[in-house]
């Protein structure tokens, strides 16, 4: 099949390409640093096809789009996993340009991605998108504030595309991870600040992004009637907490 990866450079979508070239797909594999793309091309050898693209351009992808698809025929499989998180202080102390980021990237990106490929799908009646959502799309915790907002509207994009798609073949799954570590997520978010990131990780088995990369597989495996519309993944070391009580005076 014909797999476009999003954010393919770093992380879960660098696994993720690498795992479905390994089971003889053929995976254009897009993000920012084409240096990094041309690396895991030489990895994975002429399976993996190696793009530039921003996602928050969205006439690039479109371009893009058009141009993978006249060389090579169409997508089947979209992987939209490009994304951030920036910063986890409360929502009155970041920066509006962070929000803004994980907006343009998050919920923009991705919904250009899915503009660009879902009518070819649905003209061929095949296709698979899945979307990058998070726990944090559900369960909200504090620094959560806009990106597990854009993670919400992945969770419910996904399930609303469904709606749209019913009788159709093509398929939209929205996976939910939680805590993975191995990735740049946590450097990204905390801009640059390693150490902190770390600590994020420490003494917890994580998930990681071969789990992710194997969760992609084993959906490619099911049967074509089976549409899993959303998966919540953590870390046996993770599980949802109790409401935050904060013990103080009542308010004057
Ligand atoms: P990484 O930071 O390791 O990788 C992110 C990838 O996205 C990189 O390849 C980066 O490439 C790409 N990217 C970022 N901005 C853009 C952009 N504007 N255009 C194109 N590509 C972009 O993150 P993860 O692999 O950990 O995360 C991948 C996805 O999974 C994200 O959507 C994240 O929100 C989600 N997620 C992550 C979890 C985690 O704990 N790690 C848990 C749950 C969900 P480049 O800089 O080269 O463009
Ligand atoms: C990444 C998982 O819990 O850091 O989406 O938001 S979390």
């Amino acid at each position: 099949m014909n797999i476009l990866v999003t954010g393919a450079s770093a992380g879960f979508g660098e696994a993720i390409s690498e795992r479905l070239c390994s089971e003889g797909h053929r995976v254009f594999a897009t993000a920012r640093r084409l240096d990094r793309l041309s690396a895991l091309a030489g990895k994975c050898g002429p399976q993996l096809v190696p793009k530039t693209l921003d996602v928050r351009d969205g006439a690039r992808v479109a371009a893009l789009f058009a141009e993978i698809e006249s060389e090579y025929g169409p997508i089947d499989v979209l992987v939209n996993n490009a994304g951030l998180a920036l910063n986890a202080d409360p929502a009155y102390d970041v920066p509006l340009a962070d929000w803004e980021a994980m907006v343009d990237t998050n919920i923009k990106g991705l919904m250009y991605c899915t503009h660009a490929a879902l009518p070819g799908m649905v003209a061929r009646n095949r296709g698979w998108i899945f979307n990058l959502g998070s726990i944090a799309g559900t369960y909200p915790y504090p620094g959560g504030n806009v990106y597990g907002a854009t993670k919400a509207f992945v969770h419910q994009f996904s399930l609303n595309l469904r709606a749209d798609l019913a009788g159709k073949q093509v398929r939209v799954t929205s996976i939910e991870p939680g805590l993975c570590g191995g990735t740049e997520f946590s450097v990204t978010r905390f801009h640059g600040d390693a150490e902190r990131a770390a600590r994020v990780y420490e003494d917890a088995t994580p998930l990681t992004a071969v789990d992710i990369a194997h969760t992609i597989s084993w959906l490619l495996a099911l049967p074509p009637h089976v549409n899993i519309n959303a998966i919540e993944m953590m870390p046996t070391s993770q599980a949802s907490g109790n409401f935050n009580i904060v013990r103080q005076a009542a308010p004057a």
